[in-house]
């Protein structure tokens, strides 16, 4: 650090230098995120100093933090959203680890007391790890979640509109199985899972089921209802879901870092002492039990603003603005000869750029033409892993304009590649 610090306007143009580096979202293709609403942007200002993870001082930021869960568990179709509980985390990335870390300590909790009650023998095979069900698709955060919480991950089988498949998943559960894995909305493709059958599964197995709508929660419940997944279930109203992730910071148009994570009740959290619940001696709560101690209560002020401001039908219509988005999208890549890879159920389209090529040359070629068209056009664009396609997520920011741009420079990339491997 310097000796003396700069003045105001010294540091303002340096902001102003490291901004000029920072993507506007012009061109952007590749993110789940988008420009903030500007309401989010002023709650956000006003409540800058608040620590959520203090609430006794902040008791405004509190009320209001209860209302998101509230309001959040009621348009996730929870009978009675007064007994859901939960609070706001950084992003999916968090509420996932939090999430399955208490599906862990409530399947621990069990354990112990089984082996309690001597007329019961202990059906969790000690010589193996713990293992969590998700589908094959499932966002690399869980990667994160094993290693963490030394959990074995257990990836069933996806259809070809890249769902999984409940009869893999419901194959590889057994007696060291911790709960199972739902996406509405996966990152790659965007499809949702048949969560009504995942439910069925976790109820007959008595199993928790944790839901990742980090980025379909403000998604499938606005579609139109002309839309074919527009009555995609993933709520409490199906009686096997105990969790949802969802995040206002994508498609709930918030401020980063916001994500939302809601229990039915309770009784889907472990809160035995010394696990995530600890005694907090020294705050104005007797308790915490978030993952991270001090938590911005602007991010809760932004996602409170911006829910009340939109409503629902808000939402519908930003929804529907990406939807005629993702229409136009298609029609254009239709008129250059190409086709999506699998039919778009949400805002995301992947293409197929290297049909009939083997899945490395495939793979090589997506890649090469993800950058060039970074690099020759100025486009950011991202291609899957689980098979070669290129990846296009078309949020609020995105212009007709951009879609069709992006589209016309890809013609010529691909007119390029056609022209000199059959010179
Ligand atoms: N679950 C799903 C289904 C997701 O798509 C993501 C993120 C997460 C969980 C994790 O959320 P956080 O990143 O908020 O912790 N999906 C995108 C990804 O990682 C997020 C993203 C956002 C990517 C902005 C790029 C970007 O510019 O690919």
């Amino acid at each position: 650090m310097d000796e003396k610090g700069l003045s105001e306007e010294e540091i303002l143009a340096e902001l102003s230098f490291f901004s000029e580096s920072d993507t506007n979202f012009r061109k952007v293709l590749s993110s789940m995120c988008t420009v903030p609403h500007p309401i989010a942007v002023m709650a956000y200002h006003q409540f800058i100093h608040s620590n959520i993870g203090d609430p006794g001082l902040f008791q405004g930021t509190a009320e209001m933090e209860r209302k998101v869960i509230e309001a959040t568990a009621d348009f996730l179709n929870h009978s009675d959203s007064a007994t859901a509980v939960g609070h706001l985390t950084s992003g999916g990335t968090e509420s996932n680890i939090e999430a399955v870390f208490h599906m862990k300590n409530r399947f621990m909790a069990f354990q112990n007391q089984d082996d309690q009650d001597d007329s019961k023998s202990s059906k969790f095979s000690e010589s193996n790890k713990m293992n969590l069900i998700l589908p094959k698709t499932a966002h690399f955060s869980f990667k994160k979640v094993a290693n963490l919480l030394d959990v074995e991950l257990r990836k069933a089988d996806i259809d070809s509109q890249s769902r999984v498949i409940p009869k893999s998943a419901a194959s590889l559960i057994d007696e060291n199985t911790i709960g199972l894995i739902g996406i509405a909305g996966n990152t790659e493709f965007g499809a949702c899972d048949p969560i009504e059958e995942l439910s069925e599964i976790a109820l007959k197995h008595q199993l928790p089921l944790h839901i990742d709508a980090a980025f379909g929660g403000f998604v499938y419940p606005f579609l139109d209802s002309s839309r074919a997944c527009s009555g995609a279930k993933f709520g409490f109203d199906l009686q096997g879901v105990t969790s949802v992730s969802i995040d206002p910071h994508k498609m709930g148009l918030s401020v980063i870092p916001a994500g939302i994570l809601v229990f039915r009740d309770e009784s889907f959290l472990d809160l035995s002492l010394d696990k995530i619940k600890v005694k907090t001696p020294y705050l104005t709560s007797k308790y915490q039990s978030t993952l991270t101690g001090t938590r911005p209560g602007a991010a809760v002020a932004a996602a409170y603003a911006v829910m009340k401001h939109l409503g629902k039908d808000g939402y519908r219509k930003n929804v529907a603005y990406c939807m005629d988005l993702t229409d136009y999208f298609q029609t254009e890549l239709e008129k250059i000869g190409l086709k999506p890879y699998s039919e778009p159920q949400i805002n995301i389209v992947t293409v197929d750029i290297a049909a009939g090529l083997n899945k490395e040359a495939a793979r090589e070629k997506t890649e090469k033409i993800r950058s060039q068209l970074f690099e020759k056009y100025g486009w950011n664009v991202s291609a899957a892993k689980t098979i070669p396609v290129l990846r296009f997520v078309l949020m609020p920011h995105v212009t007709k304009e951009d879609a069709f741009g992006v589209i016309s420079d890809l013609k010529k990339l691909l007119d390029d590649e056609t022209s000199s491997s059959s010179s």
